[in-house]
């Protein structure tokens, strides 16, 4: 597969070996890949070409290193479209992904200043606070944070959060939603969001925030999401003005 003489420099000709053994699945998401002696062996070539060609792919997120055990193939990302006002069940599902939740936790608290004046209430009305994991075919995929004012959704229950708030607030509280906000900022993870999205404290992540609004235009929730930024990527379509 590598030739000597081609004038394709090596590195390269071994990264595009792995990114085809990646495409047609040879090497799997989350599968430890050969050493770099064991590369180096395979191809009759040196241990230095094969570094330079595993760096290029942990760059460009093909793959990544885990200190002290070794190099694993990447999942791929997620292409999230920013045009559309979706909920994350709906993203994954689109996706043939199966979307999960794992609810850390769920109160009441009173609004705070910012809040109730981003969800339009009075401040220290009750709002539901809700942490949650989100999933996609068992990964985790962001951390969340959302609140919701308990005027606009009185029943709202653990149960409910498990699932989607979406749906509950379209189906069965019979609200049309109908616009959102988003702001995306670079990141790093902190140490609870870490932890929570089984990342190395420091690491890259998105926060998102978002507050979506009803047909009647009173704010529905206020979410903060912290994306994992090796999993996700986020496309925008865009039109020059004329
Ligand atoms: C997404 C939204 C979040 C919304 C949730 C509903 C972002 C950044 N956030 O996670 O605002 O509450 O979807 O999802 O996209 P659900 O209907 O599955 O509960």
């Amino acid at each position: 597969m590598i030739q000597k003489n081609s004038p394709l420099p090596i590195y390269y000709q071994l990264e595009e070996a792995i990114k085809e053994a990646i495409q047609n699945q040879e090497l799997t998401p989350g599968r430890m890949i050969p050493s770099e002696r064991e590369y180096a062996e395979k191809y009759g070539i040196s241990r230095m070409t094969v570094r330079q060609a595993l760096s290029n792919l942990v760059n460009d997120g093909f793959l990544y290193r885990q200190r002290g055990k070794g190099t694993f193939v990447a999942h791929q990302k997620i292409e999230q479209p920013l045009q559309g006002l979706t909920s994350f069940s709906e993203d994954m599902r689109s996706r043939g992904l199966e979307p999960s939740t794992r609810v850390i936790s769920f109160k009441v608290v009173p609004a705070s200043h910012d809040l109730a004046s981003k969800l339009e209430v009075e401040a220290g009305t009750s709002l539901f606070e809700l942490k949650r994991i989100r999933l996609a075919d068992q990964l985790p995929m962001a951390y969340e944070m959302l609140y919701i004012s308990k005027e606009v959704a009185p029943d709202l229950t653990e149960e409910i959060a498990q699932s989607s708030i979406y749906e509950y607030v379209e189906n069965k509280l019979g609200l049309k939603i109908q616009h959102g906000r988003q702001v995306l900022e670079a990141s790093i993870a902190r140490r609870t969001e870490a932890e929570m999205l089984q990342v190395e404290e420091g690491a890259p992540v998105l926060m998102i925030e978002r507050r979506s609004t009803l047909e009647s235009n009173k704010p529905l929730e206020v979410v903060k999401s912290v994306y994992r930024a090796d999993r996700y990527k986020f496309t925008i379509d865009m039109e020059r003005f004329s």
